[in-house]
């Protein structure tokens, strides 16, 4: 799989939709490019169903788009005997080698199965490079906005409709890294934490471009009118720092709330990475906020909040650790094993950094460890060193992967404490959700993350978490705790 399509949140059922790129043909990219399915009750446990929309003929594909719920019927594709949270509208790209146009497609048994609107396309303009739909419903001003992306122009443009047939430009907008190429936009209204005001986001993809190498997501904040998007300021704000994480898409018909995920690979090496017999996968779901977070002792900047949706039903927590204030002395590592063989592993620590002079040549860093058992080496590393107050991670790779020079195996991140008035001394927050081959770090309260895939020895699973530190009594744990998670 790659890209995560059309989500959307099935009021009446409880249900979660994902729908995804695929080649049903192969475990790489090609055509005939289909909208795979799947739906979860927790958006943790997913069940697979058939494949939901494919291309009319093997050289073409259905490309990225969105669904929404179009409860009011302004499509007039539905009827009365269809319940009003299942009318299911899916607007998508259409590719073939030379052109990219946008369609819709419906659904009349809650999204297991589509049939193709007679009108299509709903927006051609002739162009090969155009893609990628996201469609909401802006409320203030009572029409559907797309935003979509002229991917070699750099372009989002944002087009308006009251029917989700007949389609009006409005305008274009575009900043930050250019990249090769824009992809998957998305906008979303979302609330900034301790106030009742939302905030308009643009989150787009560019690939390959990142800093950190190949595929990533930027996100501008401000304001939308229902014609254009102004952003606050210029800054360029990245959404997660690791390598896995790209073509960020948003839920529909989940209220106020903003539930997205987003493809856990990257372009540069997607078609290589050492899984069987698939290859691709979604981060978790995550709820997102906005907040003002500093940037230094007297500036803040309005920051994504992200946080990672774990509370299913269909998953069983164990604490393998708990702890609460305790002074980390050199000699004496934290260890604690898991007993499930899951390879599932949730730890969450908060740390104080006590007021000491620390010069760059001294012993000053903490380290945590994730092992597979009976095995010396770590497969993960997250580190933290208190002179530059920066974080630093290391993944392990295997098999041919390890060739692949686009493949990072070290990356680092510079972090400022949760806040500047405790006597000096620093507090930072790390939540890590480790899942096999893929492991999500949220640093600071998930102002910051970084989500990276990861790959063992045949057989072997994360399972031993160990907590090291190489100076005495400089950190200072607040809480530490690790639970070993089982699906069910
Ligand atoms: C990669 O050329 C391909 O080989 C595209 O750049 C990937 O593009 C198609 O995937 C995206 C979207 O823009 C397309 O709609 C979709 C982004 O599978 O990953």
């Amino acid at each position: 799989m790659n890209d995560p399509n059309g989500l959307f949140y099935d009021k009446s059922d409880k249900t979660w939709h994902l729908y995804y790129q695929n080649n049903p043909n192969d475990t790489i990219w090609g055509v005939p490019l289909s909208w795979g399915h799947a739906t979860s009750k927790d958006l943790v446990c997913w069940n697979h169903h058939n494949l939901a929309i494919s291309p009319d003929d093997d050289n073409s594909g259905i490309f990225s788009g969105s669904i929404v719920i179009d409860h009011n019927n302004t499509s007039g594709l539905f009827d009365k005997s269809i319940d009003i949270n299942k009318r299911v509208v899916a607007i998508y790209t259409t590719a073939t080698h030379n052109i990219q146009t946008q369609n819709i497609a419906y659904s009349l048994d809650g999204g297991y199965s589509f049939k193709k609107y007679h009108g299509n396309p709903v927006i051609d303009v002739n162009s090969p490079e155009f893609r990628d739909p996201k469609v909401i419903w802006h409320k203030e001003t009572n029409q559907w906005i797309m935003v979509v992306v002229k991917a070699k122009d750099y372009k989002i443009q944002i087009w308006g409709s009251l029917d989700l047939k007949n389609w009006t430009f409005h305008s274009d907008f575009s900043s930050g890294y250019f990249g090769n190429m824009y992809e998957c936009p998305i906008l979303a209204k979302v609330l900034v934490e301790g106030t009742q005001s939302y905030k308009w986001v643009m989150f787009v993809s560019i690939n390959p471009g990142s800093p950190v190498g190949g595929s990533i997501n930027q996100y501008f904040i401000g304001e939308f009118d229902g014609y254009r998007f102004t952003p606050m300021d210029t800054f360029t704000r990245f959404m997660d720092m690791g390598q896995d994480f790209y073509a960020f898409h948003t839920f529909s018909a989940t209220g106020d709330e903003v539930v997205g995920l987003a493809w856990a690979s990257n372009w540069l090496y997607a078609s290589e990475v050492p899984t069987h017999p698939w290859r691709g996968s979604m981060t978790l779901a995550r709820i997102y906020s906005l907040k003002w977070v500093y940037q230094s002792n007297d500036t803040k900047l309005l920051t994504l909040i992200q946080n990672p949706i774990l509370e299913g039903s269909g998953i069983k927590q164990t604490n393998i650790l708990d702890i609460k204030l305790q002074l980390l002395v050199s000699n004496k590592p934290i260890i604690a094993t898991t007993n499930s063989g899951s390879g599932l592993l949730d730890f969450r620590i908060k740390f104080k950094v006590l007021a000491r002079e620390i010069s760059s040549r001294d012993n000053r860093r903490l380290d945590i460890l994730i092992k597979a058992n009976f095995s010396s080496e770590y497969s993960i590393r997250i580190g933290f060193d208190a002179s530059v107050s920066s974080f630093y991670v290391e993944r392990q790779s295997c098999g041919d992967i390890q060739k692949n020079p686009f493949f990072r195996n070290k990356f680092s991140v510079h972090t400022e404490p949760l806040c500047f008035n405790d006597h000096g001394n620093r507090i930072y927050e790390v939540r890590g959700v480790i899942d096999k081959n893929i492991f999500e770090l949220y640093f600071n309260e998930g102002s910051l993350t970084m989500t990276n895939t990861f790959f063992m020895a045949k057989d072997e699973l994360p399972s031993q978490f160990e907590l090291h530190c190489d100076r005495d009594e400089l950190f200072e744990i607040e809480y530490l705790y690790v639970k070993d998670l089982k699906v069910l």
